[in-house]
C-alpha cells in the first residue's frame, strides 16, 4: 500500500515533503487537507492527528506527524540517493543542525512576516502596526544572514556540491515570502543562485508545481468566503501571532 501524504501545498513543510517524495519517486496517495476550510478541525482528521496541522505521513498502522521526522522517515525507508540524507557521520549531522536550527529561526521569523503581511489583514482587516512589521522583519534578516554566513557560505548547497534535505526544508520557507510580493532574494546574489540551483535540482515543474498555491495569496481572501470558514478560523488563526 502506499504511503497517504496528508497535505495543503500553501504550507511550507508541506511543500517540502511533497516534493521529496514525488522527486524521489516515493508513491503516495495526495490527501488533500483544506486548511483555509478548516478541515483539520473536523472530527475525522482528529483521528488522524490530534496535533491537527499537517503534514502528516501514513504508512499502514503507523502514522507520523512532523515534517522533518516524515522526511527523515521516507529517506531511510525508501533508501533514497545517499546525498538527501547522507550516511556519513558529519554529512548528516550538517544537515541535522539545519534542521534542528531552523524551526526557532528561519521558520518561526518567515512565517512571522507571511502571517503578519498576507494573513492578518485578511483575517483581522487591518494592517500589522509598523513597530510590529519592523521587527518581524528585522528578525528575519538576521536568520537570512545566519543561514547565508553559516549554513550556506560560499558552497553550492548547504552540506556541500550535493543537495540535501536541508536545503529542501529552507528553499519551500523562504518560497513563502515570495508568494506575498516580498522578493527576499533581491541584493541576495548568493542567495538568489542557490536558489536557482536548488530550483534545477528539484526540476522547474516540480518546484513550480509545489509552490503554485502560495503565489496566489492574494486570491485567499475569495478563498476564505468562499468557504464560508472565515469567522470559525478567525480567532484560531488569529492567535497565532499576535
Ligand atoms: N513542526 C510542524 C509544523 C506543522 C504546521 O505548523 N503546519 C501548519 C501549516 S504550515 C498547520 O497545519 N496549521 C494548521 C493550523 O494551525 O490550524 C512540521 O514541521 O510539520
Amino acid at each position: 500500500m502506499p504511503l497517504e501524504l496528508y497535505l495543503d501545498l500553501h504550507s511550507q513543510p508541506c511543500r517540502s515533503v511533497f516534493i521529496f517524495a514525488k522527486k524521489t519517486g516515493i508513491p503516495f496517495d495526495f490527501k488533500f487537507v483544506d486548511l483555509f476550510s478548516g478541515q483539520q478541525y473536523r472530527d475525522d482528521f482528529g483521528k488522524i492527528s490530534v496535533v491537527r496541522k499537517v503534514p502528516v505521513m501514513r504508512d499502514g498502522d503507523f502514522i507520523l506527524t512532523e515534517s522533518v521526522a516524515i522526511l527523515q522517515y521516507m529517506a531511510e525507508k525508501f533508501g533514497t540517493l545517499d546525498h538527501w540524507y547522507p550516511a556519513d557521520l558529519q554529512k548528516r549531522a550538517r544537515v541535522n543542525e539545519y534542521l534542528s536550527w531552523q524551526h526557532a529561526a528561519m521558520r518561526a521569523h518567515g512565517s512571522k512576516v507571511f502571517w503578519f503581511r498576507a494573513m492578518v489583514p485578511i483575517l483581522s482587516g487591518s494592517e500589522v502596526p509598523k513597530e510590529k512589521m519592523n521587527s518581524a522583519m528585522e528578525d528575519l534578516t538576521l536568520s537570512l544572514k545566519v543561514f547565508h554566513e553559516k549554513f550556506l557560505e560560499d558552497k553550492p548547497f548547504i552540506i556541500g556540491e550535493k543537495i540535501s534535505l536541508a536545503d529542501l526544508v529552507a528553499i519551500v520557507e523562504i518560497m513563502q515570502l515570495v508568494g506575498t510580493g516580498l522578493d527576499v532574494f533581491e541584493n541576495r546574489p548568493s542567495l538568489s543562485a542557490w536558489r536557482d540551483r536548488v530550483k534545477n535540482e528539484i526540476g522547474g515543474a516540480l518546484f513550480d508545481e509545489a509552490h503554485k498555491a502560495i503565489m496566489h495569496v492574494d486570491s485567499l481572501p475569495q478563498t476564505f468566503e468562499k468557504n464560508g470558514m472565515l469567522e470559525f478560523i478567525k480567532p484560531k488563526f488569529l492567535k497565532k501571532f499576535n
